[in-house]
């Protein structure tokens, strides 16, 4: 099975369905309380957060623009922005401020100087790796593209990198050594080599490591460098299992859940296909699907 249809659904399935498996279950008890109330369409069906809408707004500017045109998406994040979706506190002032005219660039170094650091750009980039994944210097630059409207800081930057290359092999169906020396060399940051050297090591030995270490050593936070290596190396070690037996450890974790399950979910999607996927009626599955479906038709 090599970059087919039911890859590309698998992937933005994976996501959806790891978002909203995982929202009920995210942050403290506030937002879990909350989430009881708003987490249900008025059909009844699952509801997923901003890392879905964000991915869906992606996935309609590369399909419209055939690359990441940063004005249109900005503008696409603003209009999508609703509060009942979760976004973290910096994104929603970035979102406001470009929607009451602000450009992208200077709205996005405003919350925080150097940009934001969360795990917001790496959660929205699977459509990036699913258009690019052939061509890995279009696919970085894309991905870039895609984060620095609203995370500018490099550690969000290199989370985003870090998520379309493991996409790109589950596509390709192998973490082979090539995976492990683009994760180093383009997700450079000293933090992030660090956790994927560990994570590295750990599948290589078979270790199947215990949630506190995992939590203490990769994180379960909402930035990028608490999340994204946490959700790769999941993604990988549950590779084989079943969807469910990784969501269930996902959710064992605790902390940002809908995130590392989203991450973790189209990794897992990309390689396993949306035939593996369990059955689940979620908020708008067939449109994901159906712009899976145009991605694999439209990519370059
Ligand atoms: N917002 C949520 N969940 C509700 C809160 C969960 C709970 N409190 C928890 O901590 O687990 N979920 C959604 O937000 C995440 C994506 O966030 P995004 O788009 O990256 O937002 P933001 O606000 O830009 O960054 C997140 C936080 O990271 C800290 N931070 C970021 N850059 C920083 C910097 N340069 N300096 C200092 N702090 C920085 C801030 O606390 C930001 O608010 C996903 O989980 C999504 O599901
Ligand atoms: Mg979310
Ligand atoms: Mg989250």
């Amino acid at each position: 099975m090599q970059n087919t249809i039911g890859q590309y659904q698998g992937c933005l399935l994976g996501l959806a369905l790891g978002d909203a498996l995982g929202a009920p279950y995210e942050g403290g008890p506030f937002e879990r309380f909350v989430w009881r109330i708003i987490g249900k369409t008025s059909d009844g069906l699952p509801r997923w957060t901003d890392d879905t809408q964000m991915s869906i707004d992606v996935a309609e500017i590369l399909l419209k623009y055939k690359a990441i045109d940063q004005i249109e998406l900005a503008n696409k994040f603003a209009q999508s922005y609703q509060w009942s979706r979760g976004y973290g506190p910096g994104a929603v002032k970035v979102l406001n401020a470009i929607k009451a005219g602000v450009d992208w660039k200077s709205a996005s170094t405003r919350q925080f100087k150097n940009g934001s650091f969360g795990n917001g750009a790496a959660m929205r980039t699977p459509p990036v790796a699913l258009f690019f994944h052939k061509d890995i210097n279009r696919l970085l630059d894309e991905t870039r593209k895609a984060a620095e409207i609203t995370h500018a800081h490099p550690l969000a930057i290199d989370g985003a990198k870090a998520i379309s290359l493991a996409i790109s092999s589950a596509l390709k169906g192998s973490f082979d050594d090539s995976f492990w020396i683009d994760l180093n060399e383009h997700c450079s940051a000293p933090i992030f080599r660090e956790k994927f050297g560990l994570i590295k090591a750990w599948l290589h030995n078979g270790e199947l490591v215990n949630h506190q270490t995992i939590v203490k050593k990769l994180g379960n936070g909402i930035s990028a460098h608490e999340s994204v290596a946490t959700a790769i190396y999941i993604a990988m070690r549950f590779i084989n299992c079943s969807f469910e037996e990784l969501i269930k450890f996902v959710i064992s974790l605790k902390g940002d859940v809908d995130t590392i399950g989203a991450m973790a979910g189209a990794i897992w999607g990309a390689y396993n296909g949306v035939t593996n996927l369990p059955n689940i009626l979620i908020e708008q599955k067939d449109y994901i699907l159906q712009l899976a479906s145009l991605i694999h038709e439209q990519k370059p």
